[in-house]
């Protein structure tokens, strides 16, 4: 993009002065017109080998006192009941108790105040997507909006513009760690290696990428700039999607959704929700199968692989996890959002012995990283770092008073977190340019400037020590081992170099079959308890569990993720859990980290020479919240594995749409959606599914 255009059309008029701009041109490193974004966030050009300094977003939030007179709650026994009506997180009561006495706002109580929900827009059946309306469906007269849409159309378009908004998000996280690599490839970043050149190599030779004599940083330019391309339209087709078997790529061809671009296939769909374009329901629902297929074949799984390639592919690890991982003689920095180019330059510059004598100097121990929502598990399963919670754990981590710093970068980051933070010493520091937190501190952080970025973030947290009040500091309990780590090249590993034994207990009956569960957390549901109940339920059966995200972190909360677990399990997982010494529920990542589900069902089905649709195999998002989510199910459900939801999408007001998606798809995918949000009932509807598979493999 011009530069001189982007001052000239306004987009660059916050930046103060015309000095600026003289400085920005002389030091292209600095590259604030990357992506053609914003160039209004920093104005001021540090020089490489100084730390740069954070920018306050507007303005320091100091909404604390009045917040607190207005919500806090005086009747212990309300407190006690809805402590106990919010989560099965038993860290988290005592913190979650504390917000209702000291009338600290979180997530519960904004539900809270947003009930009754409007019944419209929870049926799907409301439309602001022009100035014509905003319409609503209220049979029996009011069956079209302003255009003529109808219920269905309505409902189809809202899922479009959910599912397209998942996959742009999941997939632009995938971009910026391929773009990372291919910075790395051409020399633009110092900050970053390659972690795992074997599994680069085995991606250059997908790719056709010649890798005979070639270094891993020039197959990493080579790689990084055909992944670049998958986001495009040039091939029209996704390389990753050849690892799917065969016959599941026919159903795709046949249906014409299998994905060109990646962008193209989000692109796509934001045209045809234009009021004007899309007036078919089918049409726009399997436009929203092809765009989520974009995302777990196409920009989930470049993020899930190259993370691999640049930080290395997860073996099995332990650590600890829940509120308590918190050290209440350390300063505590908990990075939270998910893309792991952020948190792996933090744990470097955590290492760095000028900042650990910082922290001392400043009377700290040390300095405690700990890891929340997707990006902690990143860590999590690649280097061993402790995860205080999941996505509903947020503002409590902050309510501990021990949490010097909170450092996000996207996705699933509750804009009031600097409300929260303004109760205590809490910094919140965010460090993408799409994800500026008014009350946040903000660092532009890039591939470029990562290694200096990251230590000044540290810096900036270690030196807000000072500013904690250890009186009001509570930790409460002990945290629970985790055994996590389980790509799966690690699973392999673990069952001795193939999925062989694995496919062989399925075929025996010892392990009935595999679920992956997922997913967020959602007030809508008791914190955890979705989650926990049917990952029970499903090991009680002989089921193995395979999890990722907020589903996963739950388990390990809640102590599934230790080999003991296995006692929990029915006899014959149980034994097979003991002989491999694992726990019956796997922590497979973050939510791009489905992608790998994919490949694993892929690899079964390849080895068995089915399609996906016929495996013993299921999904569930019991809690799920994001758009992310939608299209995590929709790219399960089109890859052929039945999933069950435990929360009601925005359908109910097009009957025809749910009948599509709960039965339809079975005729065209060979899979469906189903909603139970009763875990327990969820959990027969899957063992059921997964019967039926083995009876179908006659197994
Ligand atoms: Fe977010 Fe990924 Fe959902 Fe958790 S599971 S609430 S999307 S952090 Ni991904
Ligand atoms: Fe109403 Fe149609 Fe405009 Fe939506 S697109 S607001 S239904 S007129």
């Amino acid at each position: 993009m011009d530069r001189t255009l982007l001052f000239q059309n306004g987009w660059g008029k916050t930046i103060a002065c015309a000095q600026d701009r003289v400085l920005i041109i002389a030091c292209p490193a600095r590259n604030i017109y990357r992506d053609g974004g914003l160039p209004t966030i920093q104005n001021r050009c540090e020089s490489m080998a100084e730390e740069p300094k954070p920018q306050l977003i507007r303005e320091k939030l100091d909404v604390c006192e009045l917040d607190r007179a207005r919500m806090s709650l005086l009747n212990p026994a309300l407190i006690e009941q809805k402590k106990e009506e919010r989560t099965i997180d038993e860290n988290a009561k005592p913190i979650l108790e504390l917000t209702m006495r000291e009338g600290i706002e979180t997530v519960w109580d904004r539900y809270e105040m947003q009930q009754p929900s409007c019944k419209y827009c929870l049926a799907g059946i409301s439309c602001a997507r022009c100035t014509m309306g905003p319409c609503r469906i209220i049979p029996p007269n009011r069956i079209r909006g302003v255009c003529g849409a109808d219920a269905d159309l309505m409902v189809s378009r809202n899922l479009l513009d959910t599912i397209a908004t998942g996959a742009a998000a999941h997939s632009d996280h995938g971009r910026d760690i391929a773009e990372t690599l291919y910075l790395l490839g051409t020399g633009k970043t110092r900050d970053y290696a390659v972690a795992d050149p074997e599994k680069l190599r085995k991606i250059c030779k997908e790719f056709a990428i010649e890798t005979d004599g070639k270094s891993p940083v020039q197959l990493a330019a080579g790689l990084g700039s055909a992944l670049l391309d998958e986001y495009g339209m040039k091939r029209n087709t996704l390389r990753f999607l050849d690892r799917a078997p065969k016959a599941t790529r026919e159903i795709w061809d046949k249906l014409g959704i299998s994905p060109r671009g990646i962008d193209r296939e989000v692109v796509d769909s934001m045209h045809r929700i234009q009021m004007g374009v899309g007036a078919d329901y089918v049409n726009i629902l399997l436009q929203g199968l092809r765009t989520s297929l974009s995302d777990g074949w196409g920009g989930s799984m470049i993020g899930t692989e190259i993370s691999d390639v640049l930080f290395g592919t997860p073996t099995i690890t332990s650590s600890m996890m829940n509120l308590a991982v918190l050290k209440a003689d350390h300063v505590n920095i908990s990075v939270h959002g998910h893309n792991p180019m952020l948190s792996e330059v933090i744990v470097n510059a955590i290492a760095d012995p000028e900042m650990q004598a910082l922290a001392q100097k400043y009377g700290a121990k040390g300095i405690n990283l700990v890891g929340m929502c997707c990006t902690g598990s990143e860590l999590l399963m690649r280097k061993g770092i402790p995860m205080t919670g999941n996505h509903l754990n947020q503002e409590l981590i902050i309510a501990t008073g021990a949490l010097e710093a909170m450092v996000v970068d996207y996705q699933c980051i509750f804009p009031s977190l600097p409300r929260t933070a303004s109760c205590y010493h809490t910094l919140i520091i965010s460090t993408s340019a799409k994800a500026t937190i008014p009350g946040s501190y903000f660092f532009d952080f890039h591939a470029e400037n990562a290694g200096l970025t990251a230590k000044a973030i540290v810096r900036m947290a270690v030196e807000n020590f000072r500013n904690r009040n250890p009186a009001r500091v509570i930790i409460p309990g002990e945290p629970v081992p985790v055994m996590s780590g389980f790509s799966n090249e690690a699973i392999k590993g673990a069952l001795g170099g193939s999925f062989k034994p694995l496919i062989d207990l399925i075929a025996a009956g010892k392990i009935r079959g595999a679920v992956g569960i997922v997913g967020c957390n959602n007030p809508h549901v008791k914190h955890d308890y979705g989650h926990i109940t049917l990952a029970k339920e499903l090991i009680r059966r002989n089921i193995l569990c395979v999890e990722t995200g907020c589903a996963a972190i739950a388990s390990g909360k809640a102590g599934l993720l230790r080999p003991e677990a296995a006692s929990l399990a029915g006899d014959d997982l149980r034994a097979v859990c003991e002989s491999l010494k694992i726990p019956p529920v796997l922590h497979m990542g973050s939510c791009v980290d489905n992608s790998r589900i994919l490949v694993l069902a892929a690899e079964l089905g390849n080895a068995l020479n089915v399609p996906i649709h016929k495996l013993p195999i299921a999904g569930a998002a019991p809690e799920w919240y994001s758009q992310k989510a939608v299209s995590i199910g929709a790219y399960f459900v089109a890859s052929g594995v039945y999933t069950v939801l435990g929360v009601m999408p925005h359908i109910s007001g097009s009957p025809a749409t749910v009948k599509l998606l709960t039965e339809g798809l079975n005729g065209v995918v060979n899979a469906s959606f189903a909603v139970e949000p009763d875990p327990v009932k969820a959990a027969v509807l899957i063992s059921d599914h997964i019967e039926r598979k083995r009876t179908g493999l006659g197994i």
